[in-house]
């Protein structure tokens, strides 16, 4: 996760349904198939990194959404299987498209919003093409500093929303070794098991 990229592509969220312009919907499970020629080239662009955020028959079945040069969120296509994927945000470092379940979903906006999140409502969300390098301590800093621990993230997805008792199952350093399993942002209410994938 990193807060920066979060905050410009994910703040919208909940003003998106109504903007939407919803693609017809499809029976496939191609990229391909799930992308009208009505799209832009850029909004092309924004649909391949955002499915390559999970596997491609679960990323072709879900909502796209992506923000215009404004910071307006749209939804791109509207989908059928839960998911909501989002595009790599350009503003930072490396490629970080996200697909998130509903419960992941409002995990989010509770992060952004800087409310508490519920506890126990479990969240999935898969980060297959890596993340923008973060904070393990601080879930709203933007840029390392001398004590918050920036660490590097790959390809991983993310348990959100657990109880305690689940996170106490997994290490919790502060700096963490990324290719196993962690907690990053231990002992705060937005704290979340990384889980690497290569
Ligand atoms: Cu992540």
């Amino acid at each position: 996760m990193n807060f920066l990229k979060f905050l410009i592509t994910a703040g919208c969220i909940s003003l998106l349904t109504p903007m939407a312009f919803a693609m017809e919907s499809h029976g496939g499970s191609s990229m391909e198939a799930s992308m009208q020629s009505s799209l832009s080239a850029d909004d092309k662009k924004a649909m391949i990194s955002a499915m390559s955020a999970a596997p491609i028959n679960v990323s072709a079945e879900a909502t796209i959404i992506a923000m215009d040069a404004k910071g307006k969120m749209r939804t791109l296509r509207k989908g059928q299987n839960n998911f909501t994927c989002m595009p790599d945000n350009p503003a930072t470092p490396g490629p970080d498209p996200m697909c998130m379940d509903p419960a992941a979903l409002a995990w989010a906006e509770a992060w952004i919003g800087h409310t508490k999140p519920v506890e126990g409502k479990v969240g999935f969300m898969y980060m297959l093409m890596g993340g923008t390098d973060a904070s393990n301590v601080d879930p709203y800093a933007t840029k390392p500093s001398a004590n918050n621990h920036w660490i590097q993230t790959g390809p991983h997805v993310m348990i959100v929303g657990a109880s305690q008792s689940f996170y106490d199952m997994y290490p919790k350093s502060a700096q963490p070794d990324t290719t196993v399993p962690y907690i990053m942002w231990s002992g705060t209410p937005y704290q979340h098991l990384m889980i690497p994938v290569k």
